[in-house]
């Protein structure tokens, strides 16, 4: 039987389990990245591991995300990871020097190769063939120190590309069409590889906004063959001896196909507050807007700016439209100054921002009061923006020049015909921003620099046998990472300091819940479908953990929230009969008893004290993780010779 892209990466990494959908693998990592907002906890996680230096081909540390500085909070977050990426062995990714995955890509990433980063958005680099997979700070920190990286075996989704996009369509909008068809949930426990025809048509950023937008499937992650297109990229980079060649068998078999004919696609746009409420642009014209964002690791490309700046040349935008534009790296940013284009976009009266995450993670330019912003980010969950009403839309950046220019949702084949834009055949190469380490011998030396914002990570617990706590919350479907630990301006800066953070966890849902929660002792959160979809935060399980959140019931869990909340030793349970979520309410008392018993064979009973009503729950863990459980995280588990 032939493999698929994906398969071949995993068979050459493998180094335990089996390539049986379902089942636990482990792969060998051989690149890891993080950003600064969770960069943070996993350095100080991998300090505690004791390992001197680095042992991946390549550890680059970015920092990106919190760069606004407001305080001292930041700055010297950038020192203590500018600090340890010197001494163990990292490249450091200076502030302004982009976004971790567009210059990832840029400058680092490999055809082939396996990459894990502390972001939801590293697969990426499926935009050239990587095996790229979002994950917790501590996986992260434990591939960074030789340990190899524990997946369930995914199933494989192909996704067969026929006929080419028309103008003004784009791929962001191809995203969007399968989110529509899939949903923020239908890419759980899948790898979904591009294929057919079509693939041939789409440049390399044009596939890396295909594979960034996967994440918001909840997909593994996604990935395209490596050919010729993406060789043009790599050279273009100075990088062609990076390149080899990749692509599946003929007889290659795949879980489950999709046919999209990109011939037919129109401009998409997602509604609030999720990326899957998806429907065309033109059925939403004429809809009033009151601020345009261009960027983020979805659209921020030299190929998204340079047609943004063609669209907008020799135009004003709308009076009423506020108009940020973040290119995403310095590399790009540079480019577009050397050609003129950034003199369009700032005639037209945009606003430049920094080369950085900003408004996507609401470290600032969020909405007015009840406006309307669209975006070429990647995700509209309620709040994130930063405004608690803000109706946030995402778009590709051809919709949003057009809502920009006429100040209202405006169906993009309506403008005049798409500027010409040329690529260039050699990328302007500086790497001065990125700093690399210090060899082995002068690292010894070296000292960690730690600012008095970094707080020490809560302790977890023991796995013990018998639970009794209160039902401190019980949420719905699709519960996001922001919900359970927010972002923005106003909070981002602490995240190495859980004690402070904790006061904003699930405050979107309910305010009184970190009070009620620690007032609890021990708590129990019950949730719906999809429990923890979206950011790769290990702090929406270390927060909750600090508040004494031992174990979370959902429905179902998005993959690398449910990987974070074992890491913590917090004991993911599900419903064997999801009907049974309707029975229990918040504050009942809930009693699990024979945990270590039930936690082999995978069935545990719950007691409501309150209603006496008993309920099935299914528990589906490795023997690792139960490993990790029952030592009280992941950290504990390494430490008392459990392994990477
Ligand atoms: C996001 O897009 O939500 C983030 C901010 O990049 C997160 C990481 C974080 O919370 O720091 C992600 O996607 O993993
Ligand atoms: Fe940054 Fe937004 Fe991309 Fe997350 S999704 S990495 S916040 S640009």
């Amino acid at each position: 039987m032939g493999l698929t892209i994906a398969q071949k990466i995993i068979r050459d990494h493998i180094v335990s389990g089996e390539m049986i959908a379902g089942g636990e693998i482990a792969l060998r990592i051989d690149q890891t990245l993080t950003q600064d907002a969770t960069g943070t906890m996993a350095y100080l996680e991998f300090e505690t591991m004791g390992v001197s230096r680095v042992k991946t081909e390549l550890s680059v540390a970015y920092i990106d995300h919190n760069t606004l500085q407001s305080g001292f909070e930041n700055a010297d977050d950038h020192i203590y990871i500018q600090s340890v990426a010197k001494k163990y062995g990292l490249f450091f990714s200076r502030p302004g020097n982009g976004i971790c995955h567009q210059v990832h890509l840029e400058r680092f990433g490999k055809p082939g190769k396996t990459l894990i980063g502390s972001d939801s958005h590293t697969p990426t680099g499926g935009g050239i063939g990587m095996l790229a997979m979002g994950a917790g700070g501590l996986d992260v920190a434990v591939a960074m120190g030789g340990g190899a990286y524990y997946i369930t075996m995914p199933k494989m989704f192909r996704v067969n590309l026929t006929g080419k996009l028309q103008e003004f369509v784009t791929a962001k909008d191809v995203s969007l069409e399968l989110l529509k068809i899939l949903s923020v949930k239908g890419g759980v426990g899948a790898i979904i590889e591009w294929g057919g025809e079509g693939v041939k048509t789409l440049s390399v950023p044009e596939r890396a906004t295909i594979t960034n937008m996967g994440t918001e499937l909840g997909a593994t992650t996604s990935i395209f063959p490596s050919d010729e297109i993406t060789r043009d990229f790599l050279k273009a980079q100075g990088r062609e001896e990076d390149y080899v060649e990749l692509k599946s068998d003929c007889d290659a078999v795949y879980d489950k196909i999709i046919d999209i004919n990109l011939s037919e696609l129109k401009p998409m746009i997602a509604c609030p507050h999720s990326p899957d409420n998806v429907v065309t642009v033109e059925s939403l014209k004429g809809t009033k807007v009151d601020q345009v964002c261009i960027g983020s690791c979805t659209n921020s490309s030299l190929y998204d700016m340079l047609k943004v700046a063609a669209l907008l040349k020799g135009k004003t935008i709308a009076p009423s439209v506020s108009l940020s534009v973040s290119p995403g790296s310095k590399q790009v940013l540079s480019m577009l100054a050397d050609c003129g284009a950034l003199t369009d976009i700032l005639a037209s009266g945009a606003r430049l921002l920094e080369c950085a995450c900003g408004p996507c993670i609401g470290m600032g330019f969020s909405p007015n009061s009840g406006g309307v912003s669209l975006r070429t980010f990647n995700r509209n969950f309620e709040g994130r923006s930063g405004t608690a009403d803000g109706h946030v839309y995402l778009v590709s950046p051809e919709t949003a020049v057009a809502a920009a220019l006429t100040g209202e949702i405006t169906d993009p084949r309506l403008m005049e015909n798409m500027p010409e834009v040329i690529m260039p055949e050699k990328f302007k190469i500086d790497d001065s921003a990125v700093i690399p380490p210090a060899d082995a011998e002068t690292a010894k030396g070296l000292k960690i620099v730690r600012g008095p914002n970094i707080k020490p990570f809560p302790e977890s617990i023991p796995q013990a046998d018998i639970l009794r706590a209160e039902l401190v919350l019980k949420v719905g479907d699709n519960i996001t990472t922001d919900h359970i630990m927010p972002a923005g301006a106003k909070i981002l800066p602490y995240r190495s300091n859980i004690p402070y953070l904790s006061k904003f966890c699930f405050r979107v849902c309910d305010e009184t819940f970190p009070e009620r929660a620690k007032a609890a002792g021990q708590g129990i959160i019950v949730g719906g479908n999809n429990y923890g979809q979206g950011s790769s935060r290990e702090h929406a399980a270390l927060v909750p953990l600090y508040l004494g959140v031992r174990a979370v019931i959902a429905k179902s869990f998005a993959r690398i929230h449910a990987a974070n909340l074992i890491n913590a030793g917090i004991i993911p349970l599900t419903f064997e009969n999801p009907e049974d979520y309707d029975c229990l309410n918040q504050s009942d008392i809930l009693c699990i008893k024979d945990i270590f018993n039930g936690m082999d064979t995978g069935k545990l009973v719950l007691t409501d004290e309150k209603t006496g009503i008993d309920i099935k729950l299914a528990c589906s863990l490795t023997d690792r993780q139960k490993g990790i459980l029952k030592a009280g995280g992941l950290l504990r588990y390494v430490g008392q010779g459990g392994g990477f």
